[in-house]
């Protein structure tokens, strides 16, 4: 029997989270290659290095069979005019799929599988989105409080960031003339090339 410890995530509150529960915090600083803005980038973490998101690890055996989930908490906010978002990552057991439910904010899920096909789909409060297998996924905070998403996933799924620490995703979630604005991302081209 596996050991059941990390079953204390069942107490996890909807849309409060637990403080008994670790979470795994992400600042600009960790991630100041992945926004297209580098002088925007440079010029935050002159002054500060903010939290850009964090979210639960709830140490589920990586496992067949069982159930990861938690809950992601990613700050309102933007490097240049791109908005706050996750690192993004394609499951390394690429064919795995997940569940994301908007608890709380506005944002969109950036979707894009290895031939390209992608879509960015918008998340608001108490909508689930589903990512098919195959497809690398990003969240984008896209408004003025913080996004707060459930999400539950295959625990042996895995977590490749590499890819799209590299290539980055096709396109950016930005502001324009304060509205949203989908732009094709002009450092993935370069990269391709
Ligand atoms: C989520 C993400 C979480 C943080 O649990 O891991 O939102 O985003 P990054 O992993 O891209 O930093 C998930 O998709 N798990 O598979
Ligand atoms: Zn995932």
């Amino acid at each position: 029997m596996p050991e059941l410890d990390w079953i204390k995530g069942f107490a996890l509150k909807m849309g409060e989270g637990t403080e008994e529960i670790p979470w795994t915090e992400r600042y600009l600083s960790r991630m100041k290659n992945m926004y297209a803005d580098g002088d925007a980038c440079r010029e935050i973490l002159e002054k500060q290095d903010p939290l850009i998101y964090r979210f639960h690890e709830l140490g589920a055996p990586e496992e067949d069979g069982v159930l990861s989930f938690g809950i992601t908490e990613l700050m309102p906010g933007k490097v240049g005019n791109e908005y706050y978002m996750t690192k993004g990552h394609f499951h390394k057991k690429l064919m795995t799929s997940e569940i994301y439910l908007c608890l709380s904010g506005s944002g969109m899920l950036m979707l894009e599988n290895m031939e390209g096909d992608w879509k960015v789909i918008p998340m608001k409060e108490m909508e689930a989105v589903y990512v098919p297998a195959g497809y690398a996924h990003r969240s984008i905070n896209t408004g003025n409080e913080v996004l707060r998403m459930f999400f539950v996933y295959g625990a042996d799924a895995g977590h490749d960031y590499n890819t799209i620490e590299t290539k980055g995703f096709r396109h950016l979630v930005t502001e324009q003339d304060k509205e949203t604005a989908v732009i094709e991302n002009p450092a993935w081209q370069a990269a391709s090339e």
